[in-house]
């Protein structure tokens, strides 16, 4: 089953996504995601030139072995791009191997290990009575678990708070947005805002809230404190994570769960979070990590030391990653939660997929393989438009984390 033609896809259905087809040369196709929000391009170029001749000829049923090949044969190891590109190849193979077999990808990761893949909305809003009500539409559509982000009294602009409310995009400019950001105007507000919800929603409601890598371990480990009486499922990225050990101070002085690992993109990133217990639920996703080959991977080690799955879902992941992701998270034993941003309707036309939404739960696709593709013409209407995340920077102008 040798590989006769692969495609990289740009296309921008309202956000810029990259996609790869591979083809065999028995017609069977199969596609991956690899969209990298605001370095589309990079990640196109290194398919393109250094990945895509060493797929011709290749037995497309070699996941395993193509994974190490790109891998150890770059000899320039991880990276975003790099894993992006790897995972995009990944995914289509997987897809492949599904659409031989005749059956779901899910069946060929050891079949259902429950009914339905829980996930989380955003509800965001300037302030604490409109984020209420953007609360209750997510629990009116049956969602169990809700990410709660709001305004900051004195700041203009903070992450996750926007007018395009299940679409939230944050790459909204071809040059970066900057915003400005006070520690503390966020870490005095904040409690407030938990303190309303839980007294409106209960006890039960699953609130999660992303920090979004803006404090530091002492701060974020404050934070987590005074969180403790609202019981949040997670605070997510508390501290940008380059230092794994930063996490134990944080968790030495909180017992609100910890999540992280949206922009990590190997195993390394996050060996010592996991195997010393750091944190309790692993963010990582199929393409940005390596795909299913090197997910699995890390969820599996994940599973041996008490920490889930909550994988990233945002809506730079394209349906092709959703479709991907929803086929581990049915299969593994320590699933969490999973991510949910709505796609636009353009981006859902272009790549037409099976699985649903139904009361606060997705359905992967019982369609072999992802159960997803790419409408080729269609995507070509929808020329590469450049857009980048925004900065953040402090009151008094110096660079912080976005
Ligand atoms: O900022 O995906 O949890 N979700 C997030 C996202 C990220 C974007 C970056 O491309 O943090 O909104
Ligand atoms: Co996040």
């Amino acid at each position: 089953m040798k590989i006769a033609d692969v495609r990289v896809i740009v296309t921008c259905p309202g956000r810029n996504f990259v996609a790869l087809k591979i083809v065999t040369e028995d017609g069977v196709s199969g596609v991956g995601d690899a969209t990298l929000n605001g370095r589309e391009l990079a990640v196109a170029a290194y398919l393109t030139e250094h990945v895509v001749p060493l797929l011709i000829g290749r037995d497309a049923s070699r996941i395993e072995d193509t994974w190490q090949f790109l891998y150890k044969g770059a000899y320039w190891r991880r990276g975003p791009v790099t894993m992006s590109a790897i995972a995009a190849v990944d995914t289509a193979l997987w897809d492949i191997k599904g659409k031989v077999a005749g059956l779901p990808l899910y069946q060929l990761l050891g079949g259902r290990s429950r009914s339905g893949v829980t996930v989380y909305g955003h509800a965001n809003a300037v302030d604490v009575e409109t984020v209420l009500s953007e609360i209750s539409s997510y629990v009116a559509l049956g969602y169990r678990a809700v990410r709660v982000q709001t305004g900051i009294p004195g700041l203009s602009s903070t992450y996750g708070v926007s007018d395009d409310k299940m679409f939230y995009e944050p790459a909204d400019a071809a040059l970066p947005t900057e915003n400005v950001w006070s520690t503390e105007h966020y870490l005095h507000h904040v409690p407030k805002v938990f303190a309303e919800v839980r007294k409106e929603f209960g006890p039960t409601l699953k609130l999660l809230h992303d920090v979004h890598h803006r404090l530091t371990p002492i701060e974020a480990a404050r934070l987590g404190k005074s969180l403790e009486p609202y019981a949040l499922t997670w605070i997510e990225d508390p501290v940008p994570a380059e230092l794994q050990e930063g996490f134990r101070l944080i968790r030495q002085h909180t017992t609100t769960p910890l999540a992280v690992g949206e922009v990590f993109n190997t195993i390394w990133d996050c060996q010592e979070l996991i195997t010393s217990q750091l944190i309790d639920y692993i963010r990582t996703t199929v393409v940005h990590a390596g795909g299913i080959t090197h997910l699995r991977r890390i969820f599996d080690l994940a599973a041996l030391h008490h920490v889930r799955s909550g994988s990233h879902g945002a809506t730079d992941l394209s349906p092709v990653c959703m479709a991907a992701a929803l086929h581990v998270d049915i299969a593994i034993p320590n699933f969490g939660l999973q991510e949910y941003m709505r796609h636009t309707p353009e981006t859902d036309l272009v790549f037409p997929h099976g699985y649903r939404f139904e009361r606060g739960y997705l359905h992967p696709s019982e369609e072999p393989g992802l159960g997803v593709d790419i409408d080729e013409e269609l995507a070509a209407r929808y020329p590469y438009s450049p857009a980048q995340l925004p900065v953040n920077r402090l009151e008094d102008g110096t660079m912080h984390s976005w």
